[in-house]
């Protein structure tokens, strides 16, 4: 965004025109902060369901959510996607609903970028 502002005075120039003084500035734009979803893993809950909770909640394909279950079973943890602080919220709340409903201790959690 740019606003300018144009403060004209009456110059000592002997043209009788105006001089112009431009004062140009830019408005800060700060992006909003990013939030990791993070999904953890566990002993319990089945490799499928949290392939579904990939596919269902996170539109990714089979492929992509098998692959991911693998990392987070394998590693411990692993980031799911990056959003906005909302839909980052939103993300966990459905997955731990999801979770609860089915009754399998999956964790799913957010953190700042
Ligand atoms: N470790 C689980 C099992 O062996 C599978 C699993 C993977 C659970 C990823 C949670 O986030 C998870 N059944």
């Amino acid at each position: 965004m740019l606003a300018d502002f144009y403060m004209m005075a009456e110059g000592g120039d002997d043209d009788g025109g105006d001089v112009g003084i431009k004062v140009e500035t830019r408005a800060k734009t700060k992006r909003p902060p990013l939030y990791k979803v993070l999904i953890l893993n566990d002993d319990y809950t089945p490799m499928e369901f949290v392939v579904h909770v990939l596919e269902r909640f996170f539109g990714m394909t089979h492929a992509q959510a098998f692959e991911l279950m693998l990392t987070v079973h394998k590693k411990g943890v692993a980031v799911v996607a990056v959003y906005s602080y909302e839909i980052a919220e939103t993300k966990v709340a459905q997955v731990m609903d999801f979770a609860q409903r089915n009754q399998h201790p999956l964790q799913c959690t957010m953190e700042k970028e």
